[in-house]
Order: structure tokens, then sequence, then C-alpha cells
């Protein structure tokens, strides 16, 4: 037997590494970094192999058995695993909270809203407080004993945080692939030769039934519970909430986007909410889930054959369908990019006709294998451009052809280029190319850029196919008669564009450059070039190295930029856009100015009315604050806009200040008087 010292070290470094994991997991609040995380478990797993009694069941080290399964061991749940109902639009949910509160004879019912996360059921069994088996949802009745994969999730305790655990607890849930990890994990299949996922869940099913225990390690998975079945020795609770709450204290993660709602305009207001903040989790969602919170309400309201009556899933319209693939066009972007797009057979995804989806590349369509002619699935996830998920291999028809990039440019017939080792192919005709020239005019007028109100993609199309726009400067010499000529313009219209068009010649220097379009030249970047060197002529005669001096600008951004200051053609339209009257504030040294927020870690969520995101960040940056793009306990202050999603939620959480636009212009305002 080891030294009584070493004994209690195990101990107390498997206690920490638990502890440290409750924190991360369920509390989300994180007190010491990964890397000081991986010290103590490697001085676990060290002291472990030296002395192999002291290896606990439920140590940390424990999570990976080394034999591969030779298959699953069917399980019968002791208690059904049951589906739910589903409700697809308002009226059916109206209709559903009627429908309870007619059978519990209430006026108005506490509901339990939770996110329904697109993920695996699981079935989580405890004895004593130790993990004892796993197994999956299968039919209801038998599922598979998935145990050894589940062991390996780390965000699963093995143990359960308690002195007094319930004799048998059956903790019932979702496992979940985040979206990072999921996007991390296809990254190393392409790059390995292995064979990728198709979407989150697909990978979170695929990696629980997977036989070798060691390869479900190295996946990113979580989970959260949802429900309890089999319980034993377990508290008496009157809400379905409180048993969430009392999870959390045994270490068992609850989606920190459940709330407790009122009625049926609190249920509506809940899938609304979910809605607007889908796009911004890091797992997918597929609707939200309602349970009268009541349980001595949901026992008397009991089950129809497969679900409860106490429980519904909203579900939000389908994000995926299936389409036939009509032809595959090639479009030519702003700065010469050729990508191809599949012109579809109309469908409904997600609430929107969808009739094109991009196929980002040629090596990506060869992948695919997309071909005309072929049953594929599209999806579209919020305001992204639809895209082929794969095709339909079963229905390809006879005679289809591999697509292949075409030789010239569909619009200046230019023979198109494809450099080595990039996926892109590209018009090397830059602006003399029709496509590139109107692309690069619709840039320079929008919003983030020079911001000339209506004057809108057709226009430009117009204006170009006119012959009235051969650089961008000529925006500046159109008169009224030549726009209250065109096609849908009148007088009314054509004074509201040179309005809007004198308007934009007082800027600043950082719209300017964001509009000049220089490749790989964004907002940020722009911000940072107009910070750095305070007024244009600087930008114009900096060297290579000078540029690099910029933050964010490497090697071959100052590349582009140094090249771009440099060609004689962009030099004429910089000058004569100057000459037409384009002017911004000058930059004043900040040196020794106040610096109000310094020190104070920030983040922005949601989208403000008055400056974009990236302006917010450099106001804030000026003011001395370091902006950061997640909450945690070292987040001094969130600040919120419109449609602020999960951050805000996280901030209100953690207890974190939460300011809004107005509090942030008002620090502006103060550090300029
Ligand atoms: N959030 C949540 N998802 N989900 C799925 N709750 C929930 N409840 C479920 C299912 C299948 O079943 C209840 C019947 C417990």
């Amino acid at each position: 037997m080891p030294d009584p010292q070493i004994t209690q070290r195990a101990e107390a470094l498997r206690k920490a590494l638990n502890e440290h994991a409750y924190r991360y997991y369920v509390l989300d609040e994180p007190v010491i970094s990964d890397a000081e995380y991986d010290r103590l478990y490697r001085e676990l797993e060290q002291l472990e192999q030296r002395y192999p009694e002291l290896i606990t069941p439920d140590s940390p080290t424990q999570r990976v058995g080394d034999k591969p399964l030779e298959g699953f061991k069917q399980v019968r749940h002791e208690i059904p695993m049951l589906s739910l109902g589903n409700v697809f639009d308002e009226d059916e949910l109206r209709a559903w909270d009627k429908r309870v509160r007619e059978l519990t004879g209430l006026e108005e019912v506490e509901y339990s809203a939770e996110p329904k996360l697109d993920g695996l059921a699981i079935s989580l069994m405890y004895e004593n407080g130790q993990l004892v088996q796993a197994a999956t949802r299968g039919d209801g009745t038998t599922g598979e004993d998935v145990t050894a994969n589940v062991r390996t999730i780390k965000a699963i305790p093995l143990r359960l945080r308690t002195d007094k655990p319930p004799a048998r607890l059956e903790v019932r849930g979702e496992v979940i692939m985040p979206r990072s990890g999921f996007e991390a994990y296809n990254q190393w299949a392409r790059e390995h030769g292995e064979k990728e996922f198709a979407n989150p869940r697909n990978a979170a099913a695929g990696s629980l039934r997977q036989l070798d225990p060691r390869k479900t390690a190295g996946r990113p998975l979580s989970f959260f519970a949802y429900s309890m079945g089999v319980a034993e020795g377990v508290p008496d609770f009157n809400k379905h909430s409180q048993v969430l709450e009392w999870f959390k204290t045994l270490g068992i993660p609850v989606n920190p986007l459940n709330r407790v709602v009122k009625g049926y305009q609190g249920m509506l207001d809940y899938y609304r909410w979910m809605q607007s903040i889908r796009d911004d989790l890091d797992y997918d969602i597929d609707g939200v889930v309602f349970k009268v919170n009541d349980l001595a309400l949901q026992e008397k309201l009991g089950y129809a054959t497969k679900s409860p009556r106490w429980a519904i899933a909203h579900k939000f319209p389908a994000e995926e369908a299936t389409t036939t693939v009509w032809a595959i066009d090639v479009q030519v972007g702003r700065t010469g990019s050729i990508t191809p797009v599949a012109r579809l057979e109309p469908v409904k995804v997600g609430g929107v006709t969808v009739t094109n989806a991009t196929l980002h590349n040629e090596d990506e369509v060869r992948r695919k294998d997309i071909r005309v002619g072929d049953t594929v699935i599209v999806r579209r996830a919020g305001d992204v451009i639809p895209e082929v998920v794969r095709v339909v291999g079963e229905k390809r028809p006879e005679g289809t052809q591999p697509f292949t990039m075409p030789q010239r440019c569909p619009v200046c017939d230019s023979v198109l280029e494809r450099p080595e080792g990039e996926a892109v192919t590209r018009c090397p005709a830059g602006l003399s190319c029709d496509a590139q020239f109107k692309e690069a005019l619709k840039h320079f007028v929008s919003r983030k850029a020079m911001d000339i109100e209506g004057l809108g993609e057709k226009l430009i199309e117009q204006l170009v196919d006119a012959g009235l726009l051969k650089n961008p400067a000529d925006i500046y010499r159109l008169n009224k008669e030549q726009l209250a000529n065109l096609e849908r313009m009148g007088e009314k219209s054509a004074e509201n564009v040179l309005k809007a068009i004198e308007k934009s010649k007082y800027t600043t220097l950082p719209r300017f450059l964001y509009a000049l379009g220089i490749r790989e030249v964004g907002e940020a970047t722009s911000q940072n070039l107009a910070r750095h060197f305070k007024n244009l002529d600087a930008i114009r005669n900096a060297s290579i190295d000078e540029l690099q001096q910029v933050p964010d600008v490497g090697p071959v951004v100052a590349e582009h930029i140094y090249h771009f200051f440099r060609n004689p053609k962009n030099q004429r339209v910089i000058d004569e856009l100057l000459a037409q009257g384009i002017h911004w504030p000058e930059i004043p040294d900040d040196e020794d100015k106040p610096k109000p927020l310094a020190g104070k870690n920030i983040v922005l969520t949601g989208s403000l009315a008055s400056m974009s995101r990236s302006e917010a960040k450099s106001a804030l940056q000026a003011l001395g604050a370091k902006v950061t793009g997640s909450v945690s306990k070292n987040t001094d202050m969130v600040i919120a806009g419109d449609k602020a999603g999960s951050k805000l939620a996280k901030a209100e959480q953690l207890g974190v200040p939460v300011k809004d636009e107005h509090w942030l212009l008002e620090q502006i305002q103060q550090a300029r008087s």
C-alpha cells in the first residue's frame, strides 16, 4: 500500500478534477485554465501508474476502457423512454394549451420551457451515486448499452456530486456534438482520410454507436439532462424545474436556456426567443419543448399511446429539404473568384423558397459529386446562403456527367486561372470584367462602405449597362436627368439618390479604405490601418514591412494592400474620388487621451443601430477595453444590442453587468469632450 500521504494526494486530485469538471460543464464558470486542469490530470495519472491500487472506477482517468467491444448489449428500459408529440405552428400550440387547461381546469398553466436539442436521447443509471449503465433510447422499450462510450463524455459525471446519493436515479437527456467540435472533427477527418459526418446529430449518434470507446473518447461530445426516469431514494419534488435544479447540484449539466413560463403567451415568447438565437448557439436545436411544470398535474394528465399529454415539442420549420439540380452555373465574385452555383427546382426550406445553392468551389462539387439531374438535400440555416448537404445517391438518373469547371469567364471570356495549392478559380481580368466591376461598385456603395442609400444592386447594374459608370468616381458625376431616365426611376427617386451620393462624400477613413475593396481587407483591417497610419497618404506609401506592423496584417494581406496602391489604375480612381470631394475627419493622436475602460473585459452581442459590430469594437478598444468573444466570470460587462442571444442569457446567469448601446455612445461622447 502506498504512503498515506500519496493516497490522500490521489484522493485530493480526484476531488479537485471532479470539482473543476462540475464548474466547467454545469456552472459554465471554470476557475482554472485547461492547461492547469491537464497538469492536475497528469499528476493523478502518474500516481495511478505507480500505484495501480489507487485507481477507483470513478477516477477521471478511468473514462476510457482498453478494449473495443464485440457488440452492444440490449438494455430494457424499466420505464419506457417516450417520444414527444409535435406542434408546428402557433394555432396548434394554442390548441394544445387549451386542451391542457380544459383537462386541468386551470385558467393559466405554468410550463417548463426548454430548447429541443438535435442529438441522441440517452438514459444514465446511477446506483448509490455511481454511473453503472448508459443506454440509447432505441425503440423506447429496449435500447443499446453504450456505457463504455458514455463514460468518455467529460460532461457526464461518473459519480454524483453528493455525500447522500439516491439508491437509484435514472437521468435522461440528450448527447450532442457542439457545432464547433463537429467542424473541427470533420476537418480532422478530411485531413486523415476518415469519413466525415453529414451533421452534428449524425456525428453524435455515430460516435455513441462506435465499438471502440477509444475512438469515442476523441469525439467532442457533450450532454444536457432533461428528465428523471427511475427514482429511488430521491427527495420529493413538486415541480419539474426543481428536479432540473437538483440535477445541477449533483453535477449533471442542465441547459442554461431553460425557463419557467406562464400560459400560451409565455410559450410563444420563448419559442420566438429561441428561434432568434438558434444560429448563435454552439449546438443544433430543432425546436423547443414545453412541459407542464407541476408534477401532480403531469400525473393527472397522463399519457397517450406513445407520448405524455403533459409535454409537447414545438418544432422549427424544417431547415433541410430534398429537391433536384436543374443546372450548375458559375458566378463571378468581386475579386474574380468563380463560384459554382446549383440552380434548383424551387423548394421550401425553413419557410423560405430556395432556388439556388452555393457549391463553394470546384473541389467541393467534386467531393460531394453533385451533378445536373441529381436529387439533393439542401440546407438553409438562418441568414446563411443555402447549400447542398449531399446527393441522394440512390436517386441518380442514368447518363449524368461529373461537373467540370469552365475554362473561360462566363462574363468577359478571359481564360480562368486556378493558382496551385488554392481551391479558388479566378477570372484574372479584374475591373475590366463587367461582373467584377459591378460587384466592386455594389461593394463600394454598400452600407458598411460609402453607405449610399437608394443606390442598390439593380440600379448599379442599370447604370453600368447604360455606360454611365466606368469607374467608382463616375458615381459622383451622375446628374438628375441621367438617373430619372432609367427604367423604374422617377424625378423624386433620382433626387433622393443624388442627395445620398452627396451625403456620402463626408465619410471616415476606415469606411473609404473598406469601400476600395482591396482583397482581404475587411472592416476590421480597414479600422486597424486607419488607426495605425492616421492618414491615407501614409497607407498609400507604406512598404510591405510597414504594413505588417498593423494588427492582423500578415504578409499576404500586406502584399495585397501594397500592390493595390501601386496599381496606376487604382491610383487614378483614388485621386478622382478625392477630387470629387470625398473627405473625412482627421484621426487625432490618441496617445494621451483618457482610457475610461482600461483593463475591462467587454463582450458585444446583438446588433447595434448606430454602428457595426467592428466599429463598436474599435470604439471600445480606443477607450482602453479588451473586447472578447465569449462571456465568462472574467467578463466585466456585456453590451447588448438588438436580438442579443445566448451571450446575454449567460451574462444574466453569471450576474455580469449588461449595458446597452446608449451607454456605449455616452462613453464615446464623454471621452471626446
Ligand atoms: N428538452 C427536452 N428535450 N426532450 C426530449 N425535454 C425533453 N423531453 C423528452 C424528450 C424526448 O421527453 C419527455 C417525455 C421526458
